[in-house]
């Protein structure tokens, strides 16, 4: 048995207290010095998509590189960190296998590795509580999981839906006539949910139906009730983009900083993104009455996206802590939605934690499992991809206790997607696993007996048993994690150099307007020659 590692770390905090199995420590500022220098550093990402994985200390995460896109990703604040670091808390893996967890339990909190062989953890603002503890990984998460819920409450737990979602097939290339046609085919397939994503709506803050939607919002969701299932819809409430008429109509909502510049929320469907402001009563009474509206059509499942905007820094109308200004329009939406099943997504974790039934744990799925322009040219391992999503959505899934954990769709078709069969079934095993069952496969362009297999996974309930950190067996078959979830090599000085030339080019917003243009053109001609 190796000698404790509590007893041989010095701790400087401002009182110490023990509890079963760790200690809570509480500080501004805490220290945590370790006997020798750890093996592996666990990241922890701040919102939905963030890097969340174990490192290799000797191996740096390098910043993502500055783009415009960046505020979508990670943290800006913490943007340019070189050191092992993360959002609320961290852990380190001893030469010796154990591992030490340093986490926060309250908001605005981050932990890093200092001089490699110091953690560290402080609060953005003011004193906090801080849980640290030592063992095997899946225990302490356990315990921290625990206190965690003592103070930020949990959402549902129990039972999730079977969601039909209409995002990784048709994009923004939805309307009436396809989803109708799709809702039609899907038959008497079990899915619960038939959730419309992006792609209904005005603009980003102009939240009624477009020209696709002839029969409204309200119509579409009469035709899903009718075939018993949940009518479920995407929103982004908490962004704006210029093209919007809430953005010339009300400037005063959108969230600035210190000098009245708005706060950048990122780039994208070819547009600046800005945030509102969640602390200004109008935005409350705005964001109150949509989520009343958007019951009032009938959708009883609703998928929040983009909800880090909420909580980039800025300066406030009424004066408070950024995640805490997040979670006071988080409560007013919760509480707007009345019974409806909420999805977080795009969502600071812990500040969304006990106001949501489900929470989207990791970057979007995709038809490939990574791309090189994404992990060697910009290094960022958290854009869309399968490989990105599996890395991160296996390292939250202790978040279970508190929340649904949503590790986004499933794959079935073979048509207009290049995964291998084992890769589908690495995400198919995890959506098992993370107990969240979603997929976007158009039935048209299913075989048979793709068709076949995913009634069986949706009917399927299997025993699922943990035996390692992210090994498990599934009705007794092994499913090992371990060789999926490695971070890309660093690129080489070319590959580096062609990155910065990359990088900065998706700076200039009308590149990226332009690439826009294109990437839409090339979906209309896909969904032409790929009929729904
Ligand atoms: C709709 C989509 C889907 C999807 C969400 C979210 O550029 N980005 O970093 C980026 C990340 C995720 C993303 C879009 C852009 O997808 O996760 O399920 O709802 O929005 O637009």
């Amino acid at each position: 048995m190796p000698e404790n590692l509590l007893d041989q770390v010095k701790i400087g905090a401002d009182s110490i207290q023990k509890l079963n199995g760790g200690w809570l420590l509480s500080g501004a500022h805490v220290s945590v010095e370790l006997p020798c220098a750890p093996k592996r550093y666990l990241y922890s990402g701040w919102q939905s998509w963030s890097l969340t994985a174990w490192v290799e200390t000797r191996r740096m995460v390098r910043p993502i590189r500055p783009s415009s896109l960046r505020a979508m990703q990670t943290d800006p604040v913490y943007a340019y960190e070189t050191r092992p670091h993360g959002a609320w808390h961290g852990a380190v893996e001893m030469p010796d296998g154990q591992v030490l967890l340093l986490g926060a339990l309250g908001l605005e909190s981050h932990v890093r590795l200092e001089g490699m062989q110091t953690l560290t953890g402080w609060y953005e603002i003011g004193n906090g509580e801080w849980f640290i503890g030592c063992g095997e990984e899946f225990e302490l998460f356990e315990q921290y999981a625990d206190l965690l819920k003592q103070r930020l409450g949990s959402g549902r737990t129990q039972k999730s839906f079977r969601v039909w979602c209409s995002w990784y097939s048709l994009y923004t290339g939805i309307d009436e006539a396809r989803l109708l046609k799709i809702l039609h085919d899907l038959g008497d397939l079990p899915f619960d949910v038939f959730q419309v994503d992006d792609g209904w709506q005005i603009a980003v803050g102009d939240w009624e139906p477009n020209a696709k939607f002839r029969s409204g919002m309200d119509g579409m969701a009469s035709q899903i009730q009718a075939t018993g299932r949940k009518a479920g819809l995407w929103l982004a409430p908490l962004l704006v983009v210029p093209s919007a008429s809430l953005y010339r109509e009300h400037p005063d909502w959108l969230l600035r900083d210190g000098h009245g510049r708005k706060v950048s929320a990122g780039f994208n469907w070819g547009e600046q993104l800005y945030a509102l402001d969640t602390t200004h009563p109008g935005v409350l009474d705005w964001l109150r009455a949509l989520m009343k509206k958007v019951r009032g059509w009938g959708y009883d499942y609703v998928k929040l996206d983009f909800l880090y905007a909420g909580a980039l820094p800025g300066k406030r109308h009424v004066d408070m802590p950024r995640e805490a200004a997040y979670r006071e329009g988080l409560k007013m939406i919760r509480d707007a939605l009345g019974q409806a099943y909420f999805l977080t997504c795009g969502a600071p974790v812990l500040p969304s934690l006990g106001l949501c039934d489900g929470l989207r744990v990791g970057p979007d799925v995709a038809s490939f499992w990574s791309s090189h322009r994404d992990d060697d040219l910009l290094m960022n391992p958290a854009t869309p991809g399968m490989r990105n999503a599996i890395r991160t959505t296996l390292q939250r899934l202790w978040l279970k206790p508190l929340v649904q954990t949503d590790p986004d769709v499933v794959y079935f078709r073979t048509r207009q997607n290049d995964l291998s069969v084992q890769q589908k079934q690495f995400q198919q095993d995890l959506a098992k696993i993370a107990e969240f069952k979603a997929c976007s496969d158009v039935p048209a362009w299913l075989t048979e007996s793709e068709r076949v297999a995913l009634r069986a996974f949706l009917e399927s309930s299997p025993s699922i048993r943990k035996t390692g950190q992210t090994i498990y067996e599934i009705d007794g078959r092994a499913v090992d994690f371990r060789a999926q979830l490695g971070l890309p090599a660093l690129p080489g000085p070319f590959t580096n150099l062609m990155g910065a030339l990359v990088g900065g080019l998706a700076n200039v917003p009308f590149l990226m307007k332009i690439f826009n243009g294109f990437e839409q053109r090339a979906l209309q001609k896909k969904l032409e020659e790929n009929p729904v």
